[in-house]
């Protein structure tokens, strides 16, 4: 399974909506017949591209699958019946498959005779997929809010003025942070007055094979003037400013994971409505004693009512050159 897993991440994958999945084939006395692994959506299952390698020698082996074997034709056939009719005689897997269209995969193999053990690292499998399984468990796309704030927890100054508040690092962080999602929401709002374009740019070490979407929110009408809507990348305008409709609207685009960097207004209703999942806070420091909060008053009035997060890593970006060391905080709303 170590192997399977570690096949699983082999490099060059681009970002999409399928799991990462790897496959090792075994012979009676443990040898290794063959290995596979998923190359994105579109292309072979992990145990398709495993089987299509193996040949013959296949009948009665076992195969060892990151992931449980899916029970269903999407963009290829299932893989249960390609496990059935290659004559494999035991399947050991790590992480169930939550999504509904593709489950049911140990059932019909145990109905084919075939001896089937689950849950061999499957945290770890989980961990590989972690978006991806947020996904189809929830059945909505795993939401990122990211900021930029002074130390006082500003966003902007009171003119309104808030280039930059965070450092070049800290700004080239953020690029590197959007490459890992495939989708970045703002409101409106944000796109009349800050116009950003939204892109992972060229500063970044390794250009991103694929832009993610651009998303924004709100009832509002847009200018079409605005970099947002540029030939870059791809955009949408979700018309409504409900947090829940607009996620249910990404996930029928197979979007996974939201990168929200919209401004306090979003933050506000995203939070409000339980739906931020991590948060990403680049703090300078710097002191403005007045501005734009990073989020809008969510109307909690005392401190026993504050929403508490769970800091899961500090990460310092040195600054260069005269320029401000920032701190970048990675946390989880902790839900009582
Ligand atoms: C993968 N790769 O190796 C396995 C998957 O649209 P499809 O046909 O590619 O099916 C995608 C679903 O199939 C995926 O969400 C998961 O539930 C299941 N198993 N998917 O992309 C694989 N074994
Ligand atoms: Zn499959």
């Amino acid at each position: 399974m170590r192997r399977a897993l570690a096949l699983a991440v082999t490099p060059g994958v681009p970002l999409g909506p399928n799991p990462r999945v790897g496959c090792v084939l075994l012979a009676r006395d443990g040898t290794t017949i063959a290995e596979g692994f998923h190359r994105g959506a579109g292309s072979a299952h992990a145990e398709v591209d495993a089987l299509a390698a193996a040949g013959e020698a296949v009948r009665g082996a076992t195969a060892v699958v990151t992931l449980e074997p899916c029970n269903h034709t999407g963009r290829t056939g299932p893989c249960t019946e390609a496990l059935v009719a290659a004559g494999v005689r035991r399947v050991v897997f790590a992480q169930s498959d939550a999504n509904p269209v593709a489950r049911g995969g140990a059932d019909r193999l145990r109905e084919a005779g075939i001896e089937v053990e689950g849950g061999v690292m499957a945290d770890e499998s989980r961990a590989v997929n972690r978006v991806w399984s947020f996904a189809v468990e929830h059945q909505r796309p795993f939401v990122t809010w990211k900021f930029a704030t002074t130390l006082d927890g500003r966003s902007a100054a009171s003119d309104g003025t808030s280039r930059w508040v965070s450092s070049r690092a800290a700004r080239l962080d953020t690029h590197r942070l959007r490459g890992l999602c495939d989708t970045m929401l703002v409101g409106t709002a944000t796109v009349e007055v800050d116009d950003p374009e939204l892109t992972v740019r060229d500063e970044v070490d390794e250009p991103v094979a694929t832009q993610p979407l651009r998303a924004v929110m709100g009832l509002r009408d847009l200018p079409t003037d605005r970099r947002i809507f540029n030939d870059r990348a791809e955009t949408v305008h979700l018309r409504t400013r409900d947090p829940q409709e607009a996620l249910a609207s990404l996930r029928a685009r197979d979007r996974q994971h939201v990168f929200l960097e919209g401004g306090p207004t979003l933050a506000r209703a995203f939070l409000g409505a339980g739906l931020v999942d991590e948060v990403v806070a680049y703090v300078a420091p710097m002191l403005l004693g007045a501005g734009t909060s990073a989020v809008a008053d969510l109307g909690i009035g005392t401190i026993a009512d504050a929403l508490h997060l769970h800091v899961s890593d500090v990460t310092v970006l040195q600054g260069h050159d005269g320029e401000d060391t920032n701190v970048r905080l990675t946390m989880t709303p902790t839900h009582d």
